[in-house]
């Protein structure tokens, strides 16, 4: 498996609720590596380029207001594997059915409030990343911990 990034956002509910240390939190004990990290009042027009392959669901114009409703904290993480990791510490889109244990499972109740995004393949993870990050709010960095992360 190669070294990937994923592009993480805590959603306006997280920040509103006082979920933004949990939430990272459960990527960082987890053992990826933090490359970007921002509080960030999303414009419209970023949201709908975001969520551009969504644009014709019923559901659209809410999710476009919800993600611009207040602060979100923008995110991007390199790893191993760490698109689809990220996604299983996520859980499911409807928090209802995510499996306890997971960051929706643990903290949320409705798809429409489910406080994180996480990109869903290697290709959205860059794209993603190079959307929401100028390149200069990136930083290449060894933690001191790597050599007791992985052999
Ligand atoms: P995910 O965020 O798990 O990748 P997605 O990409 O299919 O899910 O949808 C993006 C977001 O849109 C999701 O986090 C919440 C919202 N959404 C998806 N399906 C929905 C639905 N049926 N009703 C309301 N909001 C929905
Ligand atoms: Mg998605």
């Amino acid at each position: 498996e190669g070294v990937e990034e994923t592009y993480i956002m805590i959603k306006p509910d997280g920040v509103q609720r006082g979920l933004v240390g949990e939430i990272i939190s459960r990527f960082e004990k987890k053992g990826f590596l933090l490359k970007g990290l921002k509080l960030f009042q999303c414009p419209k027009e970023l949201a709908e380029e975001h969520y551009k392959d969504l644009k014709d669901k019923s559901f659209y114009p809410k999710l476009i207001g919800y993600i611009t409703s207040g602060p979100v904290v923008c995110m991007a993480w390199e790893g191993v594997g760490v698109v689809a990791s990220a996604r299983k510490l996520i859980g499911a889109t409807n928090p209802l059915q995510a499996e306890p244990g997971t960051i929706r499972g643990d903290l949320a109740v409705q798809t429409g409030r489910n406080v994180v995004h996480g990109s869903d393949s290697p290709e959205n993870g860059h794209r993603e990343i190079a959307l929401w990050f100028k390149e200069s709010e990136l930083c290449q960095w060894v933690p001191a911990q790597a050599p007791w992360l992985m052999e």
